[in-house]
């Protein structure tokens, strides 16, 4: 079996309503879909979806990186040669959410041809997993209203709060807001996106010592390396690492320097593969995981349950799955769902997504062909 075809396909889905937090917003999912077919019949499938105010990628970069860069290493090649294509693709630095994509889709070929489900590939260890919801910028009572309705329409108990670059003290209001609307047993976590300086992150622990949030993550920008680290010795809970380590050398830097004290992994950056490192990394290094949410779509989220679920560690967390359902429509075919607050893994060969062909016929911004 041998790769003959990458297809990188920019398309466009806008959002029913749009996503705001501190280092960007989200209006439409200019997202690209990437298909690598073999001469078998195979095509292994996965979304892209670049995001430039964390990574430096735009969609017409991630297109001309996949057809320019890392077609030609992948046409010709055995996708069972996982490693060795791996190798090839990080001689080019950055790009994390094109090679994350590469990696899912040689996974996705992978199960196909075993007629295996990729989440059983990966260790299967559980059916499905607790769904967080990332609630955006808004104003307290709107974040209050967004997280009933998810608590009611789908059972979800966890919600993972934006905040950060607005005055601290309309974050705070709605942090408290949202948990005397959902009462106690509701988790909240807040995400700054580096928003805030580490100084103004230290005020807002603080002030929100008595409302029993279980995780910070990005308070400030993890360059502010002994303003961070003071933080991190600091806070009772853990600050979580997420823009800050969006590779294995990163989050190993993060974690040992004192800059973290935990990890989001999000399938969208590291792939399934370096994914399963940095589960590794966490593990060993005694820490915890979320599995994170890139403002992913039903395709992104799938590749996210299936990784998610497939091990002890990665499925003790809630994981941040939902956003999805903020979008216009989408690309899969196949139906993705919440219920009672968890999300169930995909068991259909390969990763589990089939592709609407008419919906990509009709969101796709152009046809391009290696
Ligand atoms: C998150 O956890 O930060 C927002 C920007 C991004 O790259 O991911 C999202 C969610
Ligand atoms: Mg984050």
């Amino acid at each position: 079996m041998i790769i003959d075809r990458v297809e990188a396909i920019p398309y466009t889905i806008p959002m029913r309503k749009p996503l705001h937090f501190a280092s960007g917003e989200v209006h439409e999912m200019g997202h690209v879909l990437l298909r690598v077919g073999t001469t078998d019949g195979i095509v292994g499938v996965a979304d892209i979806p670049p995001r430039p105010y964390t990574y430096g990628e735009t969609q017409p970069s991630v297109v001309a990186v996949i057809e320019k860069v890392f077609a030609p290493i992948l046409v010709g090649a055995d996708p069972l040669d996982r490693a060795r294509v791996h190798a090839r693709l990080h001689r080019t630095v950055g790009n994390v959410t094109a090679k994350a994509g590469v990696d899912i889709a040689l996974w996705d070929i992978l199960g196909k041809s075993l007629g295996v489900s990729v989440h059983r590939l990966l260790g299967g260890f559980t059916d499905s997993l607790r769904v967080s919801h990332m609630v955006g910028f808004a104003s307290g009572p709107q974040m209050v209203a967004e997280a009933l309705e998810y608590n009611e329409l789908y059972g979800v108990e966890v919600f993972k709060v934006k905040v950060g670059r607005r005055p601290l003290r309309l974050d705070v209001d709605a942090c408290r807001a949202l948990r005397e609307a959902l009462g106690p047993d509701v988790e909240l976590y807040i995400d700054a996106n580096r928003g805030w300086t580490a100084v103004e992150a230290m005020e807002v622990l603080e002030a929100t010592h008595d409302l029993g949030l279980t995780f910070f993550e990005e308070p400030c920008d993890a360059a502010e390396i002994l303003g961070r680290r003071r933080l991190v010795a600091h806070s009772r809970i853990p600050i979580v690492a997420d823009e800050s380590a969006s590779t294995l050398g990163d989050a190993a830097r993060e974690l040992t320097t004192g800059g973290a004290s935990a990890l989001s992994v999000k399938t969208a950056r590291t792939g399934f593969t370096q994914s399963a490192k940095l589960l590794g990394l966490a593990e060993g290094l005694g820490i915890e995981v979320i599995m994170g949410n890139q403002i992913d779509s039903r395709v992104g989220s799938t590749a996210s349950v299936v990784f998610g679920a497939a091990f002890e560690h990665s499925s003790r967390r809630a994981a941040e799955l939902s956003n999805f359902l903020e979008m216009s429509d989408d690309l899969a075919a196949t139906p993705l769902r919440i219920e009672r607050g968890r999300m169930v893994a995909p068991s259909t060969p390969g990763v589990g997504v089939d592709i609407d062909e008419e919906k990509l016929a009709r969101y796709r911004l152009d046809q391009r062909v290696a």
